[in-house]
């Protein structure tokens, strides 16, 4: 058994495996420990990561890169209509309602869960999704030896992780053998992408003037533009001097050639950097420190390597900036780490992670007491999680609970909805009186919203003298805490009677049904794609099974084979050059039972020639045999 950890960037995945020795990040079949994100999607079957990067010009129009921040979003949401017009790649709006990239599409659902059943579909068991910074976060503190003790005062560290497409930090408190995260912050559309976007803007226009080209009207060019400024953009970390951007045979057979140096991009590029502060200040307010307080700032995430970017962050808080981490494998790590702890099968140094919920939630429902909705903030921003709370309910009948995120401002998405819970199978109690439910919301340990369960408890009058009993069992792992909703207490009051009268009672808990609605549905049928890979694999198989029995045929009819030939040689030799010609004309792309049938007739006219050697093979064998018995 192992445990994997993934680092799923916009632009770049990482994996990191916990063996024995420690956390190792593997490299891919290239030997490159950095797999591009992306997906090309050709006639037959796809191809994934540095096989689908290559194709991202010839076959622009069906090769994915950046599909990370799609996940789970509406087709109408501004941020998808906004990144459309510079996309190569078609988006369709799926038949929910979500965003669809235009190539056989499987993504739908509310970013987490997608991602969770995405790792269920590679046949993954997701032991935890994680936020990045947290992961960073972990793999920062675990082998720190001279952290404060449990009752010190923590040791505060601010981590920043830039990558391509958003800039998310987070402030946390380090104790021995525990982390608490206190606030995040982050600009999701701040990465590198933005600085790209300025370098490809200017070399548009340059162009534009100087040879007259309209690059936009042409995606293969467009696409090898971002491609050069994405490389001049990471030679400018490194260089203050002026640095060429060459292109030949641009567009219009033109070769292009411009020049830029870091001075001149940073000029350009003001109003990106002008957003780095704002995450920052929003963390510190949020954690109520000062920049005093702070031991560290880590920095992690390509687009952390630009060194106006650096110099923002670091003026900000007054001091170095720390980069012990490796700024590329990190999250990985991280993940891999947690994943380790979380496994029977290794033994690793305990840690404790409590998150924090960066997004408020909360719960709305009818009011059975007064008219109209009633809503309550179930996890405030900040809020630790994992965790489940337990609200009660007095009702007579069935009731829905509509979750939705409460601060829709922050909130990366237009639609603030989660999902809609109804509490099934509830009645009143055999006195008439409203039922008493408990109602379970939590955050799971992938930062997933539900309400997980619900049970009603049945008051039953029993014999006098008998104990009431108390049925009520905490069994989840997970911190948890008991809370009544306003109604509740109001109706607790008017409904119950006096204390001093209460008779002996005896209660018992029912589960109840919950019903989802509103959840984005599940994947769609991935399997097809995956059974379509299988089925391509099969069918090149079944053609080198030809071109294999051709070539070693052919050998043979002129090697070992060659006593055993008649009259039959002719056809065989014909029939092979007569296939060999058709594998590369005709039978280059059939489908896989043409193969199937070749290989069978081939092997009609193969037989009785191998089947006449092997006998000639076998026969002084089988005299030796004989002589010996005799
Ligand atoms: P995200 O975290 O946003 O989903 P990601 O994890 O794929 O994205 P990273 O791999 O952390 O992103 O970073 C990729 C970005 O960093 C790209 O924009 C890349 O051009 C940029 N980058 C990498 N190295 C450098 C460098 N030396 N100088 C400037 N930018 C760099
Ligand atoms: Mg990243
Ligand atoms: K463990």
């Amino acid at each position: 058994m192992s445990v994997v950890g993934f680092d799923v960037g916009f632009l770049n995945c990482y994996v990191a495996v916990a063996r024995a020795g420690g956390i190792e990040t593997v490299a891919n079949e290239y030997s490159d420990r950095c797999t591009p994100a992306c997906v090309s999607f050709g006639p037959r079957n796809r191809s994934i990561g540095a096989a689908a990067k290559s194709q991202v010009v010839t076959n622009c129009k069906n090769t994915v890169q950046g599909f990370k921040r799609f996940h789970g979003r509406a087709f109408s949401d501004p941020y998808i209509q906004r990144l459309k017009s510079s996309l190569v790649y078609d988006l369709a709006q799926m038949p929910s309602g979500t965003t669809g990239i235009k190539v056989p599409c499987y993504f739908t659902d509310a970013e987490r869960r997608s991602v969770v059943d995405a790792a269920q579909i590679a046949g993954l068991n997701c032991l935890r999704l994680m936020n990045e910074t947290t992961a960073v976060a972990l793999a920062y503190g675990i082998y720190k030896q001279d952290l404060p003790a449990p009752e010190e005062k923590p040791r505060i560290v601010v981590f920043v992780d830039i990558g391509h497409s958003g800039y998310q930090t987070s402030i946390c408190a380090f104790n021995k053998g525990k982390l608490k995260v206190l606030a995040t912050a982050c600009d999701p559309e701040l990465g590198g992408k933005d600085f790209d976007e300025m370098l490809v803007r200017h070399f548009c226009e340059e162009f534009g003037k100087k040879y007259k080209l309209d690059v936009k009207t042409k995606p293969r060019a467009l696409v090898r533009l971002y491609q050069e400024c994405e490389k001049l953009k990471k030679l400018m970390s490194a260089n203050s001097s002026d640095l060429p951007l060459n292109i030949e045979c641009f567009m219009n057979d033109i070769d292009v050639s411009g020049k830029l140096n870091r001075a001149q991009f940073e000029e350009m590029c003001v109003d990106v950097l002008a957003r780095v502060e704002a995450p920052l200040h929003s963390l510190m307010e949020q954690a109520k420190l000062r920049k005093e307080d702070i031991y560290a700032v880590e920095i992690v995430g390509g687009a952390s390597r630009i060194p106006s970017v650096k110099e923002r962050i670091s003026k900000f808080f007054g001091k170095e900036l720390s980069t012990t981490l490796n700024a590329d494998e990190a999250v990985a790590r991280g993940c891999a780490l947690q994943c380790a702890i979380l496994s029977p099968a290794f033994k690793v140094r305990e840690f404790s992670i409590t998150d924090a919920v960066a997004y408020p939630i909360s719960l709305k429902w009818n009011s059975a007491a007064e008219e109209g909705l009633s809503d309550c903030e179930v996890f405030p921003k900040n809020h630790a999680a994992p965790f489940s709370k337990v609200l009660t309910f007095y009702r007579r009948e069935p009731f829905t609970l509509e979750a939705y995120y409460n601060n829709p401002k922050e909130l990366p998405y237009p639609d603030p909805t989660i999902g809609q819970f109804v509490i099934q199978k509830v009645v009143p109690q055999a006195s008439g009186e409203s039922s008493k439910v408990k109602v379970k919301v939590r955050i799971n340990i992938h930062g997933i919203f539900s309400v997980s369960s619900a049970s009603l408890v049945e008051v039953q009058k029993t014999e006098e003298g008998e104990e009431p009993m108390d049925t009520e069992q905490q069994t989840s792992p997970e911190k948890e805490e008991e809370t009544s909703t306003e109604e509740s207490k109001t109706e607790k009051k008017s409904d119950q009677p006096p204390q001093a009268k209460k008779p002996k009672v005896k209660t018992k808990v029912l589960e109840l049904p919950i019903e989802n609605s509103g959840l984005c549905p599940s994947l769609t049928s991935p399997g097809k794609m995956i059974m379509q890979d299988k089925l391509e694999k099969e069918r090149n198989d079944a053609k080198n099974y030809v071109e294999e029995y051709v070539y070693d045929m052919r050998d043979k009819l002129h090697g070992m084979l060659e006593k055993f030939v008649s009259e039959d040689r002719d056809i065989l030799s014909l029939k092979l050059e007569d296939t060999e010609n058709w594998l590369y004309e005709d039978g280059e792309d059939q489908p896989k039972q043409q193969y199937i049938d070749r290989l069978a007739e081939l092997k009609k006219l193969g037989l009785p020639i191998q089947e006449r050697y092997i006998e000639s093979e076998e026969r002084p064998k089988a005299f030796d045999e004989m002589g010996k018995q005799i």
